[in-house]
């Protein structure tokens, strides 16, 4: 059984809602951030740098436990626990799978980060950081726009990782103050993963 470390954020979400795609059984087990939760000394055994996601699978490779923290780490391990084809098995599909799953997780969920830091929890307002976050987000918004005009989802035809990676800080845009209409490519992905059944679970009551 898997135990998934959780909280209702960007990073949270894409671990649930890739958990919600496998089908693995699984208990959800939310850690608090406004509690501090995170900064138990039991957590932090799981997960030494106090960030959720992370989980503990009892039955990891070749039987034994495994624990894992970083959500692109664990988008990669539930696809290859579940083989239900959300990372590709050929070399050359996976390159492309990899190149969007570590834009989302490392450039785009980042910078996406600060920007919700400085919109929504900074307690001072610094205009210049605001505009330099929302630029830094409208930019990729466009870029990724772009990658979904010639393919329908950012890996290539089929539904993946990379686009879990991504989705949950599309899919807070109005929390950021920022439209995506004007991305109609973004915007058809944003509304096709919105309605995956799995996705409709993973952002439903834990
Ligand atoms: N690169 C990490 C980032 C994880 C992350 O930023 N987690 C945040 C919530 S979205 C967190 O747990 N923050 C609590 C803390 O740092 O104490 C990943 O992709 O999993």
């Amino acid at each position: 059984m898997i135990d998934l470390y959780f909280w209702i954020t960007d990073n949270g979400y894409k671990a649930r809602q890739m958990i919600e795609e496998t089908g693995l059984a699984h208990n959800l087990k939310p850690v608090e951030l406004p509690k501090r939760e995170q900064f138990s000394p039991e957590f932090m055994k799981i997960s030494p740098g106090h960030k959720i996601p992370a989980l503990v699978d009892d039955d990891g490779p070749g039987g034994a436990a495994v624990t894992l923290f970083e959500s692109g780490a664990i988008l990669k391990y539930l696809a290859e626990k579940s083989g239900g084809g959300l990372y590709p098995d050929d070399p050359a599909e996976r390159v492309i799978v990899d190149q969007w799953l570590f834009y989302g997780s490392a450039t785009f969920t980042t910078h996406a980060q600060q920007l919700g830091l400085f919109t929504l929890r900074f307690p001072e307002d610094v205009p210049q950081a605001k505009k330099h976050y929302a630029d830094q987000y409208r930019d990729m918004c466009g870029i990724f726009d772009r990658r979904l005009a010639d393919s329908e989802y950012l890996a290539g035809d089929e539904y993946t990782i990379a686009d879990i990676a991504v989705y949950p800080d599309v899919h807070v845009h109005k929390s950021y103050g920022i439209g995506i209409d004007e991305w109609t490519n973004l915007r058809r992905w944003h509304d096709a993963i919105r309605a995956r059944p799995a996705a409709l679970r993973a952002w439903g009551p834990y």
